[in-house]
């Protein structure tokens, strides 16, 4: 039978199978040695061999998330809040770069738009015009929820984000049921119960299998190549390959299309801003 993990404690697997039906599994020895299995993976799995479920082959993974370990991963829901904490544009760009680097399509959600309606407004614009889907939404006013939904395709959706930004919230309403820890109680502790510190896979009622991340300080953006980076932003995708230089990175170099196309408006200032800033990380990071 087919399955997917949605967990993994100490070496026993919950694997969702045909239909839903929730199974408990071991992995079989040889695979065990070989294979790392991952929440997220799809699975062959036996249920008449003895007591216990065997996991007997693991599908290859379409796409890999590094924190957390996750594999498979459809869509990437981006939370940042427009207030409290305020959006740092920089800081979703980046976000937006490590999923276009996983090769998983990111949803972009402004949430708490009850705190400043204009501004998540603004921003959802210039995510769209940036070529990502956008929404804006806040739980307060309950706002905004139907149009989100619409937005989710999966089937396996992670929600990432900085900490405070209502992750858990969302996730709680869209499951109809408080399964993760939200609000203060969460960041006293550091993590809520059923956050992250093991990732693990939720079905809902609408099929898809969600994820909770914990609200990260640090994004990890070593492994990104600097001559991949304008790649990784789909605005400048039209006008690569027309600079000058065939290893351009649209920096100082004398006709280079990319930043043609930002004097000319065709791209966002602020995202080239971003583009540049990350270039100078990942410069920095090279240099040591
Ligand atoms: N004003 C306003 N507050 C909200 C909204 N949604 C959530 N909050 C509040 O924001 C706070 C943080 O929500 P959480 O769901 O715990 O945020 P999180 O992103 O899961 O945070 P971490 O688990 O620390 O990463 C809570 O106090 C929520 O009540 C909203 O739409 N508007
Ligand atoms: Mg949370
Ligand atoms: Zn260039």
């Amino acid at each position: 039978m087919k399955g997917i993990i949605l967990k993994n404690q100490n070496g026993y697997f919950t694997i969702s199978g045909e239909e839903g039906k929730v199974s408990l599994c071991r992995s079989r020895g040889t695979l065990k040695r070989k294979t790392n299995i991952l929440v997220g993976d799809y699975v062959e799995f036996e249920t008449d061999k003895g007591s216990e479920a065997v996991i007997t082959h693991v599908y290859p993974r379409k796409s890999f998330l590094h924190r957390p370990p996750v594999a498979n991963i459809d869509q990437l829901a981006l939370v940042c809040s427009i207030r409290t904490p305020d959006l740092n544009y920089f800081l979703m760009d980046k976000m937006v770069v490590l999923s276009e680097n996983a090769g998983i399509e990111p949803l972009i959600i402004i949430s708490k738009s009850d705190l400043d309606a204009d501004g998540a407004e603004k921003a959802v614009k210039y995510y769209q015009t940036a070529g990502y889907q956008a929404c804006t939404v806040s739980l307060k006013n309950y706002s905004g929820i139907t149009e989100m939904r619409d937005y989710l395709s999966g089937p396996v959706i992670a929600f990432s984000g900085p900490s405070g930004v209502g992750k858990s919230s969302l996730l709680n309403d869209l499951l109809g049921i408080d399964y993760f820890i939200s609000g203060e109680i969460s960041r006293q502790t550091g993590r809520g119960k059923n956050t992250t510190r093991h990732a693990e896979l939720v079905q809902s009622s609408q099929g898809y299998y969600l994820m909770d991340t914990p609200g990260y300080t640090h994004l990890d953006i070593e492994t990104i190549d600097t001559q991949e980076l304008s790649f990784l932003f789909r605005d400048f995708r039209p006008y690569l390959g027309n600079c000058r230089f065939n290893n351009c990175l649209h920096d100082q170099e004398p006709d280079c299309a990319v930043r043609h196309a930002l004097e000319t408006g065709r791209i966002q200032k602020e995202r080239y801003d971003s583009y540049k800033r990350i270039l100078e990380e990942l410069k920095t990071t090279r240099r040591r």
